[in-house]
C-alpha cells in the first residue's frame, strides 16, 4: 500500500514551480563542514501528521486519511507503514512520538504496555531498514482524565505512581529504538488556582519525579540527552515550566541542571511573551540549548496554533542562535506543527513539510552569511566597546569599588551616549534576506 503517491521530493531551486519540490532545502549542499541536512537535523511530529484529526474546540476532525475506518491496532500499524514512506519521500531523517501517538491505551497499564511493545517492535524493524532515527520520544502524561490535576503535581499520590510507571515504560522505549534525547513537556504540571494548591510540595515533587527518571536511565544504561520543553499556559492557567528562564532556576534549586537540556518551541515562546530568538539565546548562554520545536504561532490569535513555521525573520534569527551554538548536537528541528484545519488532504502533510524545511534552510542560508560576515558581531562590538578599556574593563575584571566608581564619575564632565541606529540594523536585515544567493 502507497500512502503518498509522490515521487522523492528533490531539491528543485528557487524558480522551480512545482509545489511538491524544495526550492531551497539542498540536503547535500555544505555549510562549512557540515551538509543542510546535518545542520537543520528536521524531524516529523508523530502526533500532528500521522494521529490528529485536525478537530479544534468547535469542530469535529476534517482530516482525510487513508487510515481513518482501520481499527486501533491496524490504524496504529498502518500510521507506522505511512511515517516510514513520509520519512522516505521526503528525506526526513528523524521522528518523534508520545506513548499514546504511536499505539491504542489498552483497559489498563499492563495492556497499554503490550500494545507499546507489539508497535516499538514494529517501528525498530522499520529503523532497521530504512536507517531512520528517533530524535525523542516523551509520555503523554495530560490527555486521560486521571490527569486532571497533574501528573508528578497532581494532589493524588496515585497519579504521580502512575504517570511514573508510563515514564519508566517510555525510558525503555528510548533505550530499544536508540532515542538521541528523551522530552518532559509538563502538559498539566502547573494550577488552575493558587487558592486551592500547594505549590512548594507540587515543585518539590516535580523534581523528585524528575530524578526518578535520571535514577531508571542509568539503571537501564539509557544515555540520551534529557530535555524539558518549557511553556506559560495552556492548558493549565500556570504551568510551571513557564519559560526557559522559571525552569532554568528550578533545575539550578534542585540540582537537575547538568541533567537536562532545553527543547524551545517558537509557540511556546510567544506565548510566554518572548521572542523565538530569545528563548533560543537564554539558553544557548546558559549551555542549556538542546532542541527545538519547529513552529510559529499567530499574530491575532492568542493561543499554541501550532501552524509551520513560514516566517523568514523568525528562522533566520532562530539559525543565527543555533549556528552560533555550534548546532543542536543530539538535538533538531521538529515540526511540532500540524496543517490549518482546512488544509485536511493527505497531501497536505507533505505540502506543510515542505514549506517549513524550506523556511529554515533558507534562515540556514541568510544566517550562515551573516556570521560569515560578522554582521551582529560587529554590531556588538562596537556597542559595547566601552567595556574593553579604562573603567569598563575593570568593572569586567571585577577590579573596581564603589568608592572608585564615584571617584571616576566625578571626574566626569559629561556622559555621551551614541545612537544604535537600530532601524538602520532592521533595514540590513532586508538586504541580507532580499540578496541572499539561494544556491543557483
Ligand atoms: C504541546 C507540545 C507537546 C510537546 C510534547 O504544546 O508542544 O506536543 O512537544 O509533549
Ligand atoms: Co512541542
Amino acid at each position: 500500500m502507497t500512502y503518498f503517491d509522490i515521487e522523492k521530493v528533490k531539491y528543485e531551486g528557487p524558480k522551480s514551480n512545482n509545489p511538491f519540490s524544495f526550492k531551497y532545502y539542498n540536503p547535500e549542499e555544505k555549510f562549512g563542514n557540515k551538509t543542510m541536512s546535518e545542520h537543520l537535523r528536521f524531524s516529523v511530529a508523530y502526533w500532528h501528521t500521522f494521529t490528529a484529526d485536525l478537530s479544534d474546540p468547535f469542530g469535529v476532525g476534517a482530516a482525510e486519511r487513508d487510515w481513518d475506518n482501520l481499527n486501533d491496532m491496524d490504524k496504529a500499524k498502518a500510521r507506522v507503514e505511512a511515517i516510514f514512506e513520509f520519512m522516505e519521500k521526503t528525506g526526513i531523517e528523524y521522528f518523534c512520538f508520545h506513548d499514546i501517538d504511536i499505539a491504542p491505551e489498552g483497559e489498563n497499564l499492563k495492556e497499554s504496555n503490550e500494545n507499546l511493545d507489539e508497535i516499538v517492535s514494529l517501528i525498530k524493524q522499520k529503523m532497521d531498514e530504512t536507517g531512520k532515527k528517533l530524535l525523542w520520544n516523551t509520555t503523554n502524561n495530560f490527555t486521560h482524565q486521571r490527569f486532571v490535576h497533574g501528573a508528578a503535581t497532581s494532589s493524588n499520590a496515585d497519579v504521580f505512581a502512575y504517570a511514573a510507571a508510563k515514564v519508566k515504560k517510555s525510558l525503555e522505549i528510548a533505550k530499544t529504538l536508540g532515542a538521541e534525547n528523551f522530552v518532559f513537556w509538563g502538559g498539566r504540571e502547573g494550577y488552575e488556582s493558587l487558592l486551592n494548591t500547594d505549590m512548594k510540595l507540587e515543585l518539590d515533587n516535580l523534581a523528585k519525579f524528575f530524578k526518578l527518571a535520571i535514577a531508571y536511565a542509568k539503571e537501564i544504561g539509557f544515555n540520551g540527552q534529557f530535555l524539558i520543553e518549557p511553556k506559560p499556559k495552556e492548558p493549565t492557567t500556570h504551568q510551571y515550566d513557564t519559560d526557559v528562564a522559571t525552569a532554568h532556576a528550578f533545575l539550578q534549586k534542585y540540582d537537575l541542571d547538568k541533567d537536562f537540556k532545553f527543547n524551545i518551541e517558537a509557540n511556546h515562546a510567544t506565548l510566554a511573551g518572548h521572542s523565538f530568538q530569545h528563548e533560543l539565546r537564554y539558553a544557548r548562554d546558559n549551555q542549556m540549548l538542546g532542541s527545538v520545536d519547529a513552529n510559529q504561532g499567530h499574530p491575532q490569535l492568542g493561543w499554541d496554533t501550532d501552524e509551520f513555521p513560514t516566517d523568514i525573520y523568525d528562522t533566520t534569527l532562530a539559525m543565527y542562535e543555533i549556528l552560533k551554538n555550534g548546532g543542536l548536537s543530539s538535538g533538531g528541528l521538529n515540526f511540532d506543527a500540524k496543517p490549518r484545519r482546512t488544509s485536511f488532504k493527505q497531501e497536505d502533510l507533505v505540502l506543510t513539510h515542505i514549506a517549513g524545511m524550506d523556511a529554515f534552510a533558507l534562515g540556514l542560508r541568510i544566517a550562515y552569511k551573516m556570521i560569515d560576515d560578522q554582521f551582529f558581531e560587529n554590531i556588538v562590538k562596537d556597542k559595547y566597546q566601552s567595556y574593553t578599556t579604562g573603567i569598563g574593563q575593570k568593572i569586567v575584571d571585577d577590579q573596581t569599588s564603589f568608592a572608585e566608581l564615584e571617584k571616576y564619575a566625578l571626574n566626569l564632565s559629561e556622559i555621551t551616549n551614541e545612537s544604535d541606529h537600530l532601524e538602520v540594523i532592521k533595514a540590513q536585515i532586508n538586504q541580507y534576506i532580499l540578496n541572499i544567493n539561494n544556491g543557483d
